[in-house]
């Protein structure tokens, strides 16, 4: 019995200090290198009604995942798209935020008796990992020879100062970045890592877009040309029919986007996309715009999803420091006559810990509080054969034989009776 006492306050020790570990989600205030991100997917695994599929590999052979939350063929179909552009981290960390709340979180689980969930958080791996190395990287790494020298990706940025930043200078009549001639052919910087704009990608529009491969939004060769783009592409084909609304997260702003990006025209059912997007921004107090408003994009995601498979969708850049005055004053420098900016992974990302968390949290309320509103809007469906149907049918059948039976029985007795009276 003595034996035994010791073992109980070491057990009773152990449990309490790992029992914050049973069930807990992982810590979204930081952010994650894809490794590890791709880890955290992965384990979304072992919850019940969840389903991970790799759905296709990057250019740098990263994999691209979908998480499927809830029956697709049983309930309507919300997208969420995440992480098109590398350096909106966040825009990545929400999607699969929002995933480990969908299934752990009592409020947000509820959405499940309306709604299955399909989940990209990561569309662009390799962006996403590249920009931990160069935060102004925004296209994919499909290698490209921006300059036209016959070597691909040779002079991208770097921090050659050691200080953990990449600085942007400007003199008013020209630009450039920290790095070296890695090539030694006298010019900085002229040929980055990859890529392409996949967000520029898409066929609506798309022969308006950016041909300059230097530009940040470079369209590509072609309409869908990159395995990322590509991938995204077939999974929408396959559930396009049960999708009704598709949610494309990025960052640089705090806005809520509707269609169209290509063209100034009206979308089809506007007052619906401005009713779902206010819905959002009844929360997160983010201005609701018609995307062209902001500038013309071609080639975009929410305007291909509503022009080819008349999904309707929405564009939410969950954070930003665009038209934050002060805070770019805070952040630029001037060195004699030029003008230094560095801090551009946070123009695109919440510092971690206390405000990312708080980007994370408002911006699951706003979207749980849209798709309750927007349920009002949901096809009336039938709800198909289920065990319980069938049980009511064989119930109303017996109930149904066995009057039957009884008047037959009556009538026969009345018939005979009269026969033999
Ligand atoms: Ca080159
Ligand atoms: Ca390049
Ligand atoms: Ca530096
Ligand atoms: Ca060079
Ligand atoms: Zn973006």
């Amino acid at each position: 019995m003595r034996q035994l006492k010791q073992y109980v306050l070491p057990v009773i020790l152990l449990l309490v200090l790992f029992s914050p570990l049973i069930g807990a989600i992982p810590d979204f205030s930081k952010y994650y290198h894809y490794d590890e991100f791709e880890r955290m997917i992965l384990e979304l695994r072992s919850y019940e009604n969840v389903r991970v599929e790799a759905i296709g590999k990057s250019w740098m052979n990263r994999t691209i995942y979908a998480i499927f939350i809830g029956n697709v063929y049983e309930k309507p179909v919300v997208l969420i798209v995440g992480g098109h552009h590398g350096r909106e981290h966040v825009s990545a960390q929400f999607p699969l935020y929002y995933a480990y709340l969908l299934v752990t979180n009592e409020s947000q689980r509820k959405l499940l008796d309306h709604y299955s969930f399909i989940i990209i958080p990561l569309l662009n791996p390799d962006g996403y990992e590249e920009a931990f190395k160069n935060p102004w990287h925004r296209k994919n790494c499909r290698p490209l020879d921006d300059d036209g020298d016959g070597l691909l990706d040779e002079d991208p940025p770097q921090d050659t100062d050691g200080d953990g930043y990449i600085a942007f200078f400007t003199n008013g009549s020209s630009y450039w970045f920290e790095g070296f001639d890695d090539d030694k052919d006298g010019k900085l910087n002229e040929d980055w890592i990859g890529g392409v704009d996949l967000n520029r990608n898409y066929p609506v529009a798309w022969d308006k877009g950016d041909i300059n491969k230097f530009s940040l939004q470079y369209k590509g060769p072609a309409p869908l040309s990159e395995p990322e783009t590509k991938a995204l592409d077939s999974l929408v084909k396959r559930y396009r029919f049960c999708i009704v609304l598709a949610i494309s997260y990025h960052s640089g702003a705090r806005l809520v986007l509707y269609p169209w990006s290509h063209t100034r025209e009206k979308p089809p059912r506007e007052k619906v996309f401005r009713e779902v997007c206010t819905a959002y921004s009844n929360v997160t107090k983010y201005p609701v715009l018609q995307s062209s408003r902001l500038y013309l994009s071609f080639g975009e995601f929410m305007d291909y999803m509503l022009y080819e498979y008349n999904i309707t969708s929405i564009t939410v850049e969950i954070f930003g420091r665009f038209m934050d005055i002060k805070w770019h004053r805070e952040h630029t420098y001037r060195v004699d006559s030029t003008i230094v900016f560095k801090h551009v992974y946070e123009y695109f990302n919440p510092y971690p810990r206390e405000e990312l968390k708080k980007v994370l949290k408002i911006n699951a309320i706003a979207l749980k509080s849209m798709l309750l509103y927007y349920t009002k809007y949901l096809p009336a469906r039938s709800p198909g054969i289920t065990k319980e149907t069938v049980r009511r049918i064989v119930l109303v059948n017996i109930v149904f034989l066995a009057i039957a039976l009884a008047v037959i029985i009556s009538d026969y007795k009345r018939y005979t009776h009269r026969l033999f009276k």
